[in-house]
């Protein structure tokens, strides 16, 4: 038995006994067409001469890489070409954009997450989050919950380009065939391990770091002579996509906490583009994600762009760094 297409998965019965709704199949699949438009953009690189900074800068104040501007662009106008997304939002762009009336669904996009990465040819990758559009009902229909999200998802341009996806049931990894450009489902079910030997921070920022998280690391560097009594091993890419697709593959624990170098700023990650979507995958996973207060999907956004304090991954390690904040 072949393994289902992306086409085919999104019409099986799902958890709930019935197919994804038609509008979302239809957003999910305009957003794998853009991702195989990217994932081929990006592997050209200089042959398309699309590496390099586009001259240009985001609302976030980071200097624009030219793929960033391109992977945008693709999906903005992917956005509009479905006609079943009412609003689009970017890491790129200061203010969302209306796209549809009275459409079903808000999209929030990192069109391109670990842009550092890019001319050093290193992985990179697109995170969405679909929300469903109130529009009408609130001044501010972005500004819901990671809770509320009804998909969620990224793609890794990396070794293979695999789109991992949640719609609420579990979490599912299709990848793409090159010869063929189809999406063949390659995971089913995806699970983290409770238990992990790996963790994932920039140790660079060691001295900046709030106690309960230096405690925290402190102990997996003790290794087996402390009181976590095991040796752990890091792992950093500096590309969220690739590190937390290394956590959903085999486990682990990726931190980007809020440290004392910019004290007013909570972190460095993005709630609703990049935080949001990874943690309702990795909660789908039966992992967890914490922010040093909160849930991460539990966090009531104020503002579109807004950052914060991420802790994400194998269940153990999530609730360790629960216990180290209480303390
Ligand atoms: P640092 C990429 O720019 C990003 O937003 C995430 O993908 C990544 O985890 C983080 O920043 C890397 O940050 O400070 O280590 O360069």
């Amino acid at each position: 038995m072949t393994a289902p297409t992306l086409r085919e998965y999104l019409a099986n019965p799902k958890a709930d006994g019935n197919p994804a709704p038609r509008e979302l199949s239809v957003l999910i699949e305009a957003i794998s067409d853009s991702c195989r438009t990217i994932s081929y953009l990006v592997s050209r690189g200089a042959l398309a001469d699309v590496l390099g900074s586009a001259g240009t800068g985001n609302v976030q104040g980071e200097e624009q890489k030219q793929l960033d501007v391109l992977a945008n662009d693709e999906l903005m106008a992917m956005a509009k070409a479905t006609g079943v997304i009412a609003a689009a939002a970017s890491e790129e762009e200061d203010d969302a954009r209306p796209i549809t009336p009275d459409a079903p669904y808000l999209l929030l996009f990192d069109p391109l997450d670990g842009s550092s990465n890019i001319d050093v040819n290193v992985s990179i990758g697109t995170i969405f989050s679909v929300l469903p559009a109130k529009a009408g009902e609130c001044a501010a229909p972005f500004l819901q919950t990671g809770r509320n999200q009804v998909a969620a998802g990224y793609c890794v341009y990396g070794p293979q380009t695999t789109l991992v996806l949640t719609l609420g049931s579990g979490v599912v990894a299709f990848t793409m065939d090159p010869p063929t450009g189809q999406w063949v489902q390659t995971s089913a079910m995806i699970g983290i391990p409770e238990k992990t030997k790996e963790f994932s921070i920039n140790m660079s920022n060691m001295r900046h770091w709030a106690d309960p998280v230096r405690a925290y690391i402190d102990e997996c560097l003790a290794g087996e002579t402390g009181v976590r009594a095991k040796n752990f091993n890091m792992r950093w890419i500096a590309s969220m996509v690739a590190d937390v697709h290394r956590i959903l593959s085999r486990g682990g624990v990726f931190l980007y906490p809020w440290d004392k170098r910019d004290p007013g700023k909570p972190g460095k990650l993005r709630l609703m583009y990049e935080a949001n979507p990874m943690s309702l995958l990795v909660e789908q996973a039966g992992g967890k994600s914490f922010d040093g207060k909160l849930q991460i999907l539990d966090v009531q956004p104020t503002d579109l762009h807004q950052r914060v304090s991420v802790m994400l991954g194998s269940k153990e390690e999530v609730e360790r760094l629960e216990l180290l904040h209480r303390v």
